[in-house]
């Protein structure tokens, strides 16, 4: 994740972002899973300090650290060629970090819902999608749409244009389940089809399939999207009764052309339910 400037022909910023992306110009990137703790890294490309927010959660401040900010920039511009995009790459901060990682200060120790991100460096947050009160779990559907948002809170920057949503996804299947696995990848291992839901598969690009089991009869969509969270193929569209179902697919996407090798996800819908399961393609 990162923070990230705009400028004009002048050097002058002309606005603010979040993964290089304006807030209602493409999908949300974060799909945490409820009751989850995730570690975020959000990496400061910008000239200043910014106290970004999440809703919903309070979180802890697990350290800081300097990045290389001009090699960095040039891998990010090279994977997000035109900011704002619609079609954000990630690029890990990993070879591009100095130093060792430095702390939090006194007054920063403890939950909070806002952190100061330094210029020129990498901030990690740990976040735990679940009530702070040690409650097992939200008296709502946190799981619901619209969703919440992570932002600047500063309000130049959050109104032009440094927020972005995130959803939270089930960890618990509801309505029904799914576990993906290849039709035909002799070279590489799988997650046992067994676990439902499996966490991850390693995916032959020739092809695979996706098994599902539906609870209630009803409308199933599952894509296969792209870290973006864009569609890339269509996998299941229709109406589907109680039981177990597989669809295959071949590998190229929804245009035509191969898929390439990297991290992909299958998104199951299905009556309220909002299932995401990475995956990995591999040639
Ligand atoms: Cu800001």
């Amino acid at each position: 994740m990162t923070l990230n400037e705009m400028m004009d022909q002048h050097g002058e910023p002309i606005g603010a972002l979040l993964n290089g992306t304006r807030f209602h110009d493409s999908p949300a990137t974060e799909y945490p899973e409820l009751g989850t703790t995730e570690m975020w890294e959000i990496v400061n490309m910008t000239g200043d300090a910014h106290p970004i927010h999440l809703h919903l959660v309070q979180f802890q401040l697990l350290n800081r650290q300097k990045v290389n900010v001009r090699r960095y920039e040039q891998a990010f511009a090279e994977a997000n060629p035109v900011i704002p995009t619609d079609s954000y790459v990630p690029v890990p901060v990993e070879p591009y970090l100095k130093g060792r990682p430095f702390p939090a200060d006194a007054n920063e120790r403890g939950w909070k819902d806002t952190f100061r991100m330094n210029p020129g460096q990498v901030t990690r947050v740990l976040v735990r999608f679940a009530p702070q009160d040690e409650s097992p779990a939200y008296v709502f559907d946190a799981t619901a749409e619209p969703g919440y948002v992570w932002h600047c809170h500063i309000l130049e920057h959050e109104e032009n244009d440094m927020m972005r949503p995130y959803h939270l996804v089930a960890g618990a299947p509801r309505g029904a389940t799914m576990v993906v696995t290849p039709d035909s990848s002799p070279a590489t291992p799988i997650a046992p089809a067994t676990a439902l839901p499996a966490r991850a598969a390693n995916l032959s690009a020739v092809g695979s399939s996706v098994r599902f089991v539906v609870e209630t009869p009803g409308q199933v969509e599952i894509d296969l999207c792209n870290v973006a969270g864009q569609q890339v193929k269509s996998l299941a569209s229709g109406w589907y009764e109680a039981g177990e179902h597989t669809v295959s697919w071949q590998a190229p996407g929804t245009t035509g052309q191969a898929l390439g090798t990297g991290v992909y996800f299958v998104r199951l819908r299905a009556d309220g339910v909002n299932q995401i399961q990475k995956l990995i393609i591999v040639h």
